[in-house]
C-alpha cells in the first residue's frame, strides 16, 4: 500500500528546520559594496535604431559575490516605438544568456530614436560610474544613476531610483496583496515546490513589473532565468541576479493594458484556448477510483451544477508511475468508459502528468527514455537521481537531442489508449523530495520512505558545501530553504549541452510546457490544446495556462487569490484561476460558497482538493450548491463574453481578469484594490471574502453601475457603497456604457453556445453604450471568425462588425434589454416595426421574441 501525503508537509518543515543561508548571509558583506568601482562608459556611438558602447570597469574590483568583469557591452535599441531595450552584457559572451530556441522573444522590427516614446540617456557618476535614464516625455521611468553598476559572473546588481511610496505590480511567482509594498519587499525568483506561503517565492518566475504614476503606466522586464531577488525599498528597485547578464526591456504604456501588450508583444501572445476549457472544472488529490470519480459526474448533474471537465490526479497512475493505470482501481477499461461517456454529455477529461521518472529498469517508459540519454547528468556523466512519487526518478532534460522525441512517443501511447481532451503537468519546478542525487547506486526495486514520514519529525540536512560556488553561491536569494537544491534538482546537475542547473532551473516547467503542448499539436493538428502547468516563466503564456497551485482553504488565501489571479494577468497567463474552495486544510460550507461565488468568475475556474481533506465538491452542502448554480448561471451567461476578452488576450495580452486600478488609474482609491475583480472592462464582482459577512463594502467608481440580477441601477461616486450579499449572493454589476452579449446558461459550454443571444445595453449618462462580441468555432487553430460591433446612441442600436473573418454566426439575437433609458413603446430593425413583446423590469426595458441576424449590418431603433 502507498502512502501519499501532501507535499507541503515536507516544506513546513524544511523551512521550519534550517535557517535559510540568506538569513545568516544575508548582505554580510554590505560594505564591501560601497567598494564597487562602477563602470566608465566609452565609445558611445549611434547605430541602427540605438546606440552601442563599451564598459570598463572604473577601479579595482570589488569581487563581493564573484569576479568582477572588466569588460562589457551596452547595447540599446528602439525595438518599437514603445519598446526600448537595454542589454549589458559581458565582452567575452562567456555569461549564459536564454537561448533564443528556448524563448523567441520578438526582435521588433526597430524604429529611430525620434519615433520611440522612450529615450535613452547616460551619466557617468565619479562615485560610482556609470548609470542610465529612460525617460518618458518629462518622466524618468527608470534611473539606475548613483547607483553603481556591478557586474560579477555570479552577481549581477542594478539598481533604479522609484518615487516615495511607489506604486508597484507583477513580479512573482509571490502570493501576495496586489500592489506590492514598495517600502519592504524583497520578491525572489527561484521555481519552487511550496504550499503558497504568504510572500514567499512560489512555482514561477516572473521578473517583469508595472508601476502607476499619476495616472499612467509604465513597465519593465529583465530577461533572465537565473536565480535572483528583486528589491523594492529606500525608493528603488534593486535587482540582485545569480548570473547572466542585464537584459532589460522597458514598456512605455501609458494604461496597464498597452504595458502588458507591449511585454507579451515581446514574449508571447497567450495562447488560443478552447471554448469548453471556460467551463467549470472538478478535481481532487484522493479520489479512490474511477468509479468515485464517475459519481462525483453524476452527483454534478443531478444537482444541476454545470460541470465541464473531469480532473484525475496521480491517483489514477499505478503506483504512482506515469503513463500507467491503476489495474483494480482505475483500470484503463474503464477509465475509457468514462471517457465516451464524458463525450456523449458533451463533457471532457484531464489528467495530470508528472516529469519525475521512476528509475526502474522494469519500468519501459524509464528504460525507453535512458536509451535514448534523455535524463538529467550528474557532473560524473551517470544519470541524476531523486525522489518523487514513485520513488527513486530521473528527470527528464528537456535540453537533450532526443528527449521531445521520448516524451511525445509516451504521451502517444497514453494517449492511443484513452484520447483525453488536456493535459495537466505539474512538480515542474522540478520538485523533488530529497536534496542531490539521492537514489544513485540504490537497488532498482527500492522505495524510498517519504522524509515526512521517517520517525524524526526532521529529515537531518545534508552537510552545507560552501565551496562548491554553485551549490551554494556567494550572494544568497532568499530562498527561504538551506539549500536553493532543496526540494528540486542540484544546481550542479548537467543538461546535454553541459549547461548546469544553476542556471536554467527556473526554465523547467517553461520546457515542459513547450515540448508538451508541440506533442498536443502534432496529435491532433488544429485542435487548439489545452495546457495546465504549475511552473511558468515568462513567455509560458504562448504554451499554457495556469492554476496557483498548493492555496489554503482559507479566508486569507481566498483574498490573496484575486491579487494571484491579477498578477498572471501581467504576466501574460491570462488563463489562470486558484484552487476554489481551497486546496490544503478543511474547507467550510461558507468559505466554500464564498469561494465559488468568487471562483466562478476566475478565468480558469476549477475546485481542487488535496488528499485527506473534507470533500468539497460543489454539491456537498444546500448553500454551497445554490450559490454555485446562482454564481456559474452567471458565468455561463456571460460565456461569450469572457470569450471575448479573452480573444482580446489573444490578440493584444490584456487579461480577462482586471484590478481596477486598470481601468480607472486616475482613482487613488483604486491603487491597491484586489477585493473586487472586473471581467474585462464592462463586469464588476464584488464577493464577500470575509467570514460571517453578509454585506459588502464595494467600490464604485464615478458612473452609471446596474446589478446584474435586478437591473437596479447604482450610482457610483468614486466611493463604497454597502451591498447586500447574503451566503448564496455573489453581487455583480454591469458598467454604464457596455455592451454586453449573452447566452442563456446551460450545464454545458457546447450547450449554451447554442442558444440565441441576448444583448445588455447598460447606458452611461450620455445615453451611449458600446460593446464588441467575438466569435468563432472555438475550437480549431484556424476557425474562421466575426468580430460583431455594437454601438447605441440616440435610441438607436447599430450592429456591424470588423472588416477581418467572415464566420457565419448561427445563432439570432432574441432578447435586448435596455439599461437606464427611457421608456419605448415600438422597435423597428432596419426602418421596419419589429414583432416583439416589451416590458419593463426595475428602470429597464427588456425586449424579447426579436429574431436579428447579427452577420449583417443592422439598425435597431426604439421609439
Ligand atoms: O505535492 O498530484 O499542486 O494540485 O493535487 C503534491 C498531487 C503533488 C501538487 C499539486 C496539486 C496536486 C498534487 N501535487
Amino acid at each position: 500500500m502507498h502512502i501519499r501525503l501532501n507535499a507541503a508537509a515536507l516544506v513546513l518543515c524544511i523551512s521550519s528546520c534550517g535557517l535559510a543561508l540568506a538569513d545568516i548571509q544575508q548582505r554580510a558583506d554590505a560594505n564591501l559594496l560601497d567598494r564597487c568601482p562602477g563602470y566608465k562608459i566609452d565609445h558611445f556611438g549611434k547605430v541602427k535604431h540605438g546606440f552601442d558602447a563599451t564598459l570598463e570597469l572604473a577601479g579595482a574590483p570589488c569581487n563581493v559575490y564573484g569576479k568582477d568583469i572588466l569588460s562589457l557591452i551596452l547595447s540599446v535599441r528602439f525595438d518599437t516605438k514603445d519598446r526600448l531595450h537595454v542589454h549589458i552584457r559581458d565582452s567575452a559572451g562567456k555569461q549564459y544568456q536564454i537561448p533564443h530556441s528556448v524563448i523567441p522573444l520578438d526582435i521588433g522590427s526597430g524604429v529611430s530614436e525620434s519615433s520611440s516614446n522612450l529615450k535613452f540617456s547616460y551619466f557617468h557618476d565619479p562615485k560610482t560610474g556609470f548609470g542610465f535614464e529612460v525617460h518618458r516625455g518629462t518622466d524618468v521611468i527608470f534611473d539606475t544613476t548613483g547607483h553603481p553598476l556591478i557586474f560579477e559572473d555570479q552577481y549581477l546588481e542594478i539598481t533604479s531610483s522609484l518615487p516615495r511610496n511607489a506604486n508597484i505590480y507583477g513580479i512573482g511567482e509571490s502570493p501576495d496583496y496586489f500592489r506590492r509594498d514598495s517600502s519592504n519587499t524583497t520578491k525572489t525568483l527561484w521555481n519552487r515546490d511550496a504550499a503558497d506561503p504568504f510572500r514567499e517565492n512560489v512555482y514561477g518566475s516572473h521578473s517583469v513589473y508595472m508601476e502607476l504614476r499619476q495616472g499612467l503606466f509604465h513597465g519593465a522586464y529583465l530577461h533572465n532565468s537565473h536565480g535572483m531577488d528583486i528589491v523594492l525599498a529606500n525608493d528603488t528597485i534593486q535587482y540582485r541576479v545569480l548570473g547572466g547578464t542585464a537584459d532589460f526591456y522597458f514598456f512605455a504604456g501609458t494604461s496597464a493594458l498597452a504595458v502588458i501588450d507591449q511585454y507579451t508583444e515581446l514574449v508571447g501572445r497567450p495562447n488560443q484556448i478552447p471554448y469548453w476549457s471556460l467551463g467549470f472544472h472538478n478535481c481532487r488529490y484522493g479520489y479512490k477510483s474511477v468509479y468515485e470519480v464517475n459519481e462525483v459526474i453524476a452527483n454534478y448533474s443531478s444537482a444541476n451544477i454545470p460541470l465541464e471537465v473531469a480532473w484525475t490526479d496521480i491517483d489514477y497512475m499505478d503506483k504512482t508511475r506515469d503513463f500507467t493505470f491503476d489495474l483494480v482501481n482505475f483500470p484503463l477499461s474503464e477509465m475509457q468508459k468514462q471517457l465516451q461517456t464524458l463525450h456523449e454529455r458533451k463533457q471532457k477529461m484531464v489528467l495530470i502528468i508528472d516529469p519525475a521518472i521512476l528509475h526502474s529498469s522494469s519500468y519501459p517508459t524509464y528504460v525507453r527514455g535512458h536509451d535514448l540519454d534523455v535524463f538529467i547528468k550528474n557532473a560524473d556523466g551517470t544519470e541524476y537521481i531523486g525522489q518523487v512519487w514513485p520513488g527513486y526518478t530521473v528527470f527528464p532534460d528537456w535540453f537533450a537531442p532526443n528527449t521531445d522525441k521520448w516524451w511525445h512517443g509516451e504521451l502517444q501511447q497514453c494517449f492511443d489508449q484513452l484520447q483525453i481532451d488536456g493535459m495537466w503537468i505539474d512538480m515542474n519546478e522540478a520538485s523533488s523530495f530529497c536534496t542531490g542525487s539521492c537514489g544513485s547506486g540504490k537497488p532498482d526495486d527500492e522505495i524510498p520512505p517519504y522524509p515526512w514520514l521517517l520517525e524524526s519529525v526532521e529529515p537531518p540536512h545534508r552537510k552545507i558545501n560552501t565551496t562548491d560556488k554553485y551549490l551554494v553561491p556567494p550572494y544568497a536569494i532568499h530562498n527561504p530553504l538551506p539549500e536553493i537544491s532543496d526540494k528540486t534538482i542540484e544546481t550542479t546537475a548537467v543538461h546535454a549541452n553541459g549547461i548546469i542547473e544553476y542556471h536554467v532551473h527556473n526554465l523547467y516547467g517553461y520546457m515542459e510546457s513547450r515540448t508538451t503542448r508541440d506533442f498536443l499539436l502534432r496529435h491532433r493538428p488544429n485542435e487548439r490544446p489545452f495546457l495546465l502547468s504549475r511552473s511558468t516563466f515568462s513567455g509560458s503564456g504562448a504554451l499554457a495556462n495556469h492554476w496557483t497551485g498548493d492555496n489554503a482553504a482559507t479566508w486569507q488565501d481566498l483574498h490573496l487569490s484575486i491579487a494571484s489571479v491579477f498578477d498572471f494577468g501581467i504576466f501574460g497567463i491570462p488563463m489562470v484561476g486558484a484552487d476554489i474552495c481551497g486546496f490544503n486544510g478543511n474547507t467550510t460550507e461558507e468559505l466554500c460558497a464564498r469561494w465559488i461565488e468568487l471562483g466562478a468568475f476566475y478565468p480558469f475556474s476549477r475546485d481542487h482538493n488535496a488528499i485527506g481533506m473534507v470533500p468539497q465538491e460543489l454539491y456537498r452542502w444546500d448553500s454551497v450548491a445554490e450559490a454555485s448554480r446562482r454564481a456559474l448561471n452567471v458565468r455561463y451567461s456571460l460565456l461569450p463574453y469572457f470569450y471575448t476578452m479573452y480573444q482580446h488576450s489573444v490578440e493584444l495580452g490584456w487579461p480577462v481578469a482586471r484590478p481596477l486600478v486598470f481601468e480607472f488609474p486616475g482613482i487613488p482609491a483604486v491603487i491597491d484594490n484586489d477585493r473586487q475583480m472586473l471581467i474585462g472592462d464592462g463586469i464588476l464582482v464584488s464577493p464577500v471574502l470575509q467570514k460571517g459577512a453578509v454585506s459588502v463594502d464595494a467600490f464604485f467608481p464615478s458612473g452609471r453601475w446596474y446589478d446584474w440580477y435586478t437591473f437596479v441601477e447604482i450610482t457610483g461616486s468614486s466611493s463604497n457603497i454597502t451591498l447586500s450579499a447574503p451566503l448564496e449572493h455573489v453581487n455583480v454589476h454591469i458598467r454604464g456604457g457596455k455592451i454586453i452579449a449573452t447566452q442563456p446558461p446551460a450545464l454545458t459550454t457546447a450547450e449554451a453556445r447554442e442558444h440565441d443571444f441576448s444583448l445588455l445595453v447598460a447606458t452611461d449618462y450620455h445615453g451611449t453604450a458600446s460593446g464588441e462580441l467575438f466569435v468563432d468555432d472555438g475550437q480549431t487553430l484556424s476557425s474562421d471568425h466575426r468580430w460583431v460591433q455594437f454601438e447605441y446612441a440616440d435610441q438607436a442600436l447599430r450592429i456591424d462588425h470588423r472588416s477581418e473573418g467572415s464566420f457565419a454566426i448561427q445563432q439570432r439575437i432574441s432578447r435586448i434589454v435596455l439599461l437606464g433609458v427611457p421608456d419605448i413603446g415600438m422597435v423597428f430593425v432596419n426602418n421596419i416595426p419589429a414583432v416583439s413583446k416589451i416590458s419593463s423590469k426595475n428602470g429597464s426595458i427588456v425586449i424579447c421574441d426579436l429574431k436579428i441576424d447579427i452577420n449583417n449590418a443592422t439598425t435597431i431603433s426604439f421609439l
